[in-house]
């Protein structure tokens, strides 16, 4: 028995723009899937797709040869003009694809992390230094310090190159540059291609950016190459010297841009709102901010953290797990469906037909997650045999999910341990949570004081 999948009214040649916020369309997602349910239609200037959020759905979708990541058709087509055919934004086919997963993977593997923890080690250090040294009366934007903290952190673990981000009052111009071009890429994925030609300024601004970000990343390449490899250990020394088992082959100097440019766009945006919620959340829920204090001052006993001791943070992970589950920052992805087939015996599906999968949704379902779904614990992840998987997808599915993962999880891992070591957190504007939605999300406008906890003892 088929069933027909739902889809709220659509407004004829609009379909269903109406019904969505342009500032916040996953929100505008999420409260239609309040409504409609597991699955349902949606009509908007990208394209007609299905937009899936339930456990028992995904229990299929995302163990199913059936269901694949796709490019083509969705934002992420936009967000190629200049992440190129690096790894995020390169079909599963392309030759460019598989080479570079098989020659970066095992520089991201869990052994290849404790290579990365004196640079991680170096960045957490310059933002304890600095929030050690505001005045009281001082606030700190959190989700500005924690860009600063993970882009830095990008570029010296990538490719030996410093930003100096807390040594600047206004963002690098090569961070100005690839958000003003993210924005720009959502913003025509929600136009007409008609709208699009005739903004003529914008198009000449995303060139721009565009240009910049090519000419420093090419710039670093070209001086490395110039000078030859001096012992670095950075994911850019990997790359160059890296060939692909299966093929014997390199990757080339255009496609070693487009991942570096990928990994700072991936890389410093996701974990940055990461480490935010936390801390959001860890002010709302006294309880577990004080079983993190006392997890860090039994482990964190030295003045400076080691890799072992960073790595037995369980209950900072476990925060981090839930925080994920909250607010997955990397909020959606796009499967196409690769044969015609019957989901979960019920809903027709057409071979070609795009899912767009709504994690944040599929994380609050309480048919995975219990009646306390909305609730944040993080004693769900505590044993990892009772977490329902199939309903927890922060870093994606299969092949395609996050290279990063690991590096993501030490780095934030690695900084939580350190606040919660160093600081007493005052939420002096007992701020509300408002999400703020880019190709990620972020608590927009989230600002905290802090203290040195030593003070208080
Ligand atoms: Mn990451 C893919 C989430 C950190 C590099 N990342 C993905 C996907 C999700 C994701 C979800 C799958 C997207 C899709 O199916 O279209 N990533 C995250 C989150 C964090 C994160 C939530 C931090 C928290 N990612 C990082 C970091 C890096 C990185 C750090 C690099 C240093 N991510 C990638 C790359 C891909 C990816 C590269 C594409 C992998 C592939 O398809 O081969």
């Amino acid at each position: 028995m088929t069933i027909a999948i739902p889809q709220p009214k659509t407004y004829g040649p609009l379909g269903n723009v109406p019904q969505i916020n342009a500032d916040t369309p996953l929100q505008s997602f999420m409260n239609l899937a309040d409504e409609y349910g597991e699955i349902f239609r949606m009509k908007l200037p990208f394209g007609n797709f299905y937009i899936v959020s339930g456990y028992e759905l995904m229990k299929e979708v995302g163990n199913s040869p059936r269901f694949g990541k796709v490019v083509e058709k969705t934002t992420l087509e936009k967000v190629r003009a200049y992440a190129g055919d690096g790894l995020f934004t390169s079909e599963t086919n392309d030759p460019n694809w598989s080479k570079a997963h098989n020659i970066l993977l095992p520089s991201f593997s869990r052994t290849a992390m404790r290579g990365y923890f004196d640079m991680m080690l170096d960045l957490a250090m310059q933002l304890i230094q600095k929030w050690s040294r505001t005045n009281p009366e001082e606030q700190i934007d959190v989700p500005e310090d924690m860009t600063r903290l993970a882009l830095d952190t990008i570029g010296l673990c990538g490719f030996n190159y410093r930003f100096n981000s807390f040594y600047r009052e206004e963002s690098h111009p090569f961070v100005t540059s690839m958000v003003r071009a993210l924005d720009e890429s959502l913003s025509q994925a929600q136009r007409l291609g008609i709208q699009d030609k005739l903004m003529v300024k914008t198009r000449r601004q995303f060139n721009q950016d565009i240009e910049y970000m090519f000419t420093l990343v090419d710039k670093i390449i070209a001086e490395r190459k110039a000078r030859g490899s001096q012992g670095e250990a950075d994911l850019l020394a990997h790359m160059l010297k890296g060939k692909d088992p299966e093929t014997g082959e390199a990757l080339d100097d255009a496609n070693i841009r487009y991942q570096i440019i990928t990994f700072l766009i991936a890389g410093h945006e996701t974990t940055s709102g990461l480490l935010s919620f936390a801390l959001y959340y860890l002010l709302n829920h006294p309880d577990k901010l004080q079983k993190g204090y006392e997890e860090v001052d039994r482990i964190l006993t030295d003045p400076v953290p080691t890799f072992e001791q960073v790595k037995n943070l369980k209950y900072v992970r476990m925060i981090l797990d839930e925080s994920l589950r909250m607010w997955p920052t990397a909020p959606a992805f796009n499967l196409e469906v690769k044969e015609d087939t019957l989901l979960a015996g019920k809903y027709d599906l057409k071979k070609g037909e795009n899912l767009l999968v709504l994690v944040p949704q599929l994380h609050r379902d309480v048919a995975a997650w219990g009646e306390d779904a909305e609730i944040f614990r993080p004693e769900r992840f505590e044993d990892p045999s009772k977490v329902p998987h199939d309903a927890y997808k922060p870093f994606g599915l299969g092949q395609r999910a996050c290279i990063g993962q690991q590096f993501a999880l030490q780095e934030a891992t690695l900084v939580l341990g350190l606040i919660l070591k160093n600081f007493e957190l005052i939420d002096h504007t007992r701020y509300k949570l408002k999400v703020r939605e880019s190709l990620t999300l972020k608590p927009d406008n989230f600002k905290i004081k802090v203290r040195p906890r030593s003070i208080q003892k």
